[in-house]
């Protein structure tokens, strides 16, 4: 039942939303190991029909030496509303960023595109010195991507300070600012995936706690994000949805 109701859901949604879940799939199976992921049975794929609203959900995940969840979901509300969510959680004893995209699009036009690596540090150790630094092999990487110039750049919402200097937040207006963006989530991806394969787990439990307390305020914060919120409770409800923004979107367990 799934591979249908999936593939069927991916060619409904905006073309940007379907090339970026190809270009991530792909990318993931070239650079990395994976291996499945079990998805809690009722949270695979998932569809609700309310006030003449459907809401249909599908996730895909894997898990990896380096990352303990690989999350790609796409999502629809009606006809008016696609959705992509990218997030890799690594592993607690890897010390590699946060990466996260999200496209959200609504009656054909893309609203809002953004990628980040978004560096991890503990709450306690953010209001010192740059709180968004990412280890120097990204820095160098990332560093070297052209600029680019889309004509509506979006200001990040409060609990925006996750994110790194890098990151790319906008409103694409144009086929050419859709594919400008597809292009860097896919350097930027690649950029990563090339580094987490080269970097070693850290040894000590005091680096470990660091790691996890670092994923702990990056969740955190993004389940501040209201909007993502209302959409989900709008169909589900309370209860449901803080169950999935905790343990499918944004969950810090170790
Ligand atoms: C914004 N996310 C949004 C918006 C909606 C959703 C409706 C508003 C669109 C807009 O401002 O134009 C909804 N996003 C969802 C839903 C899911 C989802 C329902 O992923 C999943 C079921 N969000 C992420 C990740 C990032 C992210 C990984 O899930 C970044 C790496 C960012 N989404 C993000 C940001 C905004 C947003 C920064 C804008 C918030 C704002 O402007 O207040």
């Amino acid at each position: 039942m799934n591979s249908l109701q999936a593939s069927s859901l991916r060619e409904r949604q905006h073309p940007l939303i379907r090339k970026l879940a190809n270009v991530i799939e792909t990318t993931w199976q070239q650079t990395l190991e994976l291996s499945p992921y079990e998805i809690p049975a009722d949270l695979g794929y998932i569809e609700n029909h309310l006030e003449g609203e459907t809401l249909v959900i599908e996730n895909h995940c894997y898990q990896t030496p380096q990352f303990r969840k690989l999350h790609l979901e796409l999502a629809q509300v009606g006809n008016g509303l696609d959705i992509l969510h990218c997030v890799m959680f690594p592993r607690a004893e890897y010390p590699l960023p946060m990466f996260g995209t999200d496209i959200v699009g609504a009656k054909g036009q893309i609203s809002a595109a953004i990628v980040d690596l978004s560096p991890i540090q503990a709450d306690d150790l953010r209001s010192v010195e740059d709180h968004r630094s990412l280890p120097a092999t990204y820095h160098l990487g990332l560093s070297q991507l052209t600029d680019l110039d889309f004509s509506q750049p979006r200001d990040l919402p409060v609990w925006g300070d996750i994110f790194s200097q890098y990151c790319t937040f906008v409103r694409p207006t144009n086929p050419q600012e859709e594919e400008a963006f597809l292009q860097r989530v896919q350097e930027v991806l690649k950029i990563h995936c090339m580094i987490a394969t080269q970097t070693s787990p850290v040894t000590s439990l005091h680096e470990r706690s660091l790691i996890l307390a670092g994923q702990k305020y990056y969740c955190r914060r993004q389940q501040e994000n209201d909007k993502t919120r209302r959409v989900l409770e709008k169909s589900f409800g309370l209860d449901w949805t803080e169950r999935y923004m905790s343990t499918m979107l944004f969950d810090c367990a170790a």
